[in-house]
């Protein structure tokens, strides 16, 4: 009996011990198995994004390319550019691939050129932009002017580098070409809700004279035409039905020839022809574009994830035939979900931006 009941005990506590070791063990497993299905559950979710992303960056892409294949058609004027044209209104809710992709193509030359704009003509587009005090438009364009001029003397209300390096956060002016439109925000006077104003009127790309057959009234506007006039050069583009991108839409064939074309459709006061007289000397306008920014965002109907992609398309004559070639001179990636952007990358001639 001595010897078998400690016998018995130790079997006892080694059945226990045993048991304790195989209930920690399981549950260790348990608890390493969960782990694992959710680490393995987010990896799957994270690959189907990025998969996802991958394809809407691949229909995006196909946005960009069909609108380039528009804009390289050989069957367009090329003397003339305006809303008559294929490009005009960009694609609605186009199908590919399972996703939706809608495409908005702008011509860059119906905006003010602040590279190339005059300070007379940036002072007069602020007043048009913004309905601003004079004094206030003087001290944005002049500060323009200096900040892409190379010499370092200021202008009577512009800024160069003692304005710039007496500030909070100082830093030197640039006295180069603005190469991003960002820029802007630098510039004294600009500010971030003054730049959300303006930033859809002005370009970086073009030689500067701008599109009568495209610009806007606040670009018109800025070119010294007054407010009647504007209207009436919007209305004759329009045509009879007052829509603009539509099959009656009418074009001016050369900036020196809108007096003859918008007297034979309406009537033409002396002061408004007098007005197109200049605008036909100074040379800041045209009737052709050759730069556009398009704009193609892919997603899918019932999946919050979408890619943008953004860039300036140069178009370029072909020599020997009818058509066009071109290249990329700017390329933007955003993505994200619907109201809120994840990222941006940048590509092509990052530089040369909007
Ligand atoms: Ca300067
Ligand atoms: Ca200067
Ligand atoms: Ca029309």
């Amino acid at each position: 009996m001595s010897t078998t009941r400690p016998f018995l005990c130790r079997l006892r506590q080694d059945k226990g011990s045993i048991l304790l070791i195989t209930f920690w063990a399981l549950s260790f497993l348990s608890f390493f198995a969960l782990i694992m299905g959710v680490t393995a559950r987010q990896k799957m979710a994270l690959a189907d994004r990025l998969n996802q992303r991958a394809n809407l960056r691949v229909i995006a892409s196909a946005g960009i390319e069909k609108a380039v294949s528009v804009l390289k058609r050989p069957d367009m004027d090329q003397e003339t550019d305006s809303f008559k044209e294929p490009w005009t209104g960009g694609f609605e809710n186009v199908n590919l691939g399972g996703a939706v992709f809608n495409v908005s193509i702008v011509d860059e030359e119906r905006k003010i050129n602040i590279n190339t704009a005059s300070q007379q003509l940036l002072k007069d587009f602020f007043k048009a932009a913004l309905d601003c005090p004079d004094s206030d438009a003087e001290v944005m364009s002049s500060s323009i002017v200096d900040w892409r001029d190379e010499d370092p003397f200021s202008l009577a209300q512009g800024a160069e580098d003692a304005y710039y390096e007496g500030l909070e956060n100082p830093y030197e002016c640039k006295d180069a070409k603005f190469d991003v439109l960002d820029e802007l925000l630098l510039v004294r006077g600009i500010t971030a809700t003054i730049y959300q104003d303006i930033k859809d009127h002005v370009t970086l790309y073009g030689n500067g004279a701008v599109n009568v057959n495209t610009a806007s009234r606040v670009v018109l506007l800025s070119l010294g035409l007054d407010e009647g006039l504007a209207e009436k050069i919007i209305a004759f583009r329009r045509g009879e039905d007052a829509l603009e991108g539509t099959w009656d839409d009418r074009y001016f064939t050369g900036v020196g020839s809108m007096g003859a074309q918008l007297t034979e459709a309406g009537s033409l006061e002396q002061k408004e022809s007098a007005q197109l007289s200049n605008l036909a000397a100074s040379g800041s306008a045209g009737v052709t574009s050759w730069n556009f920014f398009i704009r193609s965002r892919a997603g899918y109907e019932y999946k919050k994830g979408f890619v943008a992609i953004g860039c300036v398309f140069q178009r370029i004559p072909k020599e020997a035939e009818l058509g066009y070639d071109g290249r990329l001179r700017y390329w933007r990636i955003e993505h994200g979900v619907e109201g809120e952007l994840r990222s941006r990358d940048y590509g092509a001639e990052r530089k040369a931006g909007i």
